[in-house]
């Protein structure tokens, strides 16, 4: 709990609302990231902490500390105290917040803010449809405002979402129309179009990067890819016998979250603020993720997989697959793993992480039945 710790010392001790010391600190530049502890905000971190900028990332009050992606790369002051300041720093605030956004704005004083904060799980957003829209929707207008009432020029990224595109068929570009089909995806739409028109109305060097679906070791457990490669490391080490899952058929453009952050940078340091599409252009279907990810292990998916009804949605986006053709020809970015080589990356990490569980099963310390 290495970054939470600092989270709380931050907030109880030092008064992170407090205008960062900037004239101690060599010049760099300075980055805010919300969203920081997902998975998105963990590789950015680490890719602007490789650049040499000083990162600081807003997380909301948790009852537990949930900041394990960062714990890595959290340097503790109290523990070498003499070292200098830690190059990420974390503060309280919320989306819903505006007072919270404010006060770190001007605390912080960012050159880049990147908005990657979001009720983020497309089923979850049909269960509270107006949660989502305060966060995922007005929370981004609520940062735009407080990036507009900066004192110095601050380059913003929204983190758009190919589910904008929802039931318009594919390949799709910055010039497809949007219809979503989810209330989290209507809040992006909206998100989406504040950004543009911060950028129009005010001259905000804001963009809007639209990225297809992008997984890791480190997303989220109740994201199809991740459920499934969990399933596949405790099956493959006696932990679980079955997964259950709703809509196989839908099509999906699978790339890697690390590639992908680059290209949320790439854009803020361009002459001028547009918006891109960022996707692997190669789409894939639920089943043939379960074939290669269940395959890879030596195991055929469907001895495990069992459908059951409530993981399908009121309304499906049935087939998403990119046209980056402007991100690669403008940013000069293009995605480095492909989706055999994500399905491994993935696989291979949830074997290692299930037999670090069957060490603490077999040891009478985690019940055998708790499934992620
Ligand atoms: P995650 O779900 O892993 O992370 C979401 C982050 O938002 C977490 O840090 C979460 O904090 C934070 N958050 C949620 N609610 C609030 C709030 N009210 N105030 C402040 N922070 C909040 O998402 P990803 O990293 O996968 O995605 C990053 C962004 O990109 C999201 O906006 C997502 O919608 C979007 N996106 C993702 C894609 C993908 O394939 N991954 C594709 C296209 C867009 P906590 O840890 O406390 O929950
Ligand atoms: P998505 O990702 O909705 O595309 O949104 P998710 O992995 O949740 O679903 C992908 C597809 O898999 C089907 N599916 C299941 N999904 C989940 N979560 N759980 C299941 O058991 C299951 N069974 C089948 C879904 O119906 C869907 O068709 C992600 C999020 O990261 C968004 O924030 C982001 O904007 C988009 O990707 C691009």
């Amino acid at each position: 709990n290495g970054a939470a710790a600092t989270a709380t010392a931050t907030a109880a001790g030092d008064g992170e609302t407090a205008p960062v010391p900037r004239s101690l600190a060599p010049a760099r530049k300075v980055a805010l990231i919300t969203g920081i502890t997902g998975q998105d905000g963990s590789y950015l971190t680490e890719l602007l902490l490789s650049k040499g900028y000083e990162v600081h990332g807003l997380i909301r009050r948790s009852s537990n500390f949930n900041t394990q992606r960062l714990d890595h790369i959290y340097h503790d002051p109290h523990a070498v105290p003499s070292s200098p300041r830690p190059p990420m720093r974390l503060h309280y605030a919320d989306l819903s917040d505006s007072s919270s956004l404010r006060r770190a704005l001007d605390a912080i004083s960012p050159d880049e803010v990147y908005n990657l904060a979001a009720q983020s799980h497309v089923a979850v957003s049909f269960e509270i449809p107006d949660y989502t829209a305060d966060v995922t929707a007005t929370g981004a207008l609520r940062l735009l405002e407080a990036v507009r009432l900066s004192r110095k020029p601050i380059r913003y990224y929204q983190a758009g979402s190919s589910e904008m595109f929802g039931s318009t068929p594919p390949p799709q570009s910055e010039d497809t129309p949007f219809h979503p089909r989810s209330p989290y995806a209507a809040a992006k739409v909206a998100a989406h179009w504040y950004t543009v028109n911060y950028r129009e109305a005010y001259g905000i060097f804001a963009c809007n990067g639209v990225l297809f679906n992008h997984e890791s070791p480190r997303r989220g457990e109740n994201f199809v890819t991740r459920k499934i490669t969990r399933a596949v490391g405790r099956i493959k080490v006696g932990l679980q016998t079955k997964v259950f899952l709703g809509n196989l058929s839908a099509a999906r453009d699978w790339g890697f979250a690390g590639d992908y952050v680059e290209a949320m940078w790439l854009m803020l340091q361009q002459d001028q603020p547009a918006d891109y599409v960022v996707a692997t252009e190669e789409s894939h279907t639920v089943e043939e993720f379960l074939q290669a990810a269940f395959g890879y292990a030596g195991l055929n998916w469907k001895d495990h997989v069992v459908i059951d009804k409530k993981y399908f949605r009121p309304a499906e986006v049935d087939s998403l697959k990119g046209d980056s053709t402007k991100a690669r020809r403008v940013l000069k970015w293009k995605p480095k793993v492909g989706f055999q080589q994500l399905v491994e990356m993935m696989v291979d990490h949830d074997i290692e992480l299930a037999k670090k569980e069957k060490v603490l099963v077999d040891a009478g310390y985690r019940d055998p039945k708790q499934q992620p």
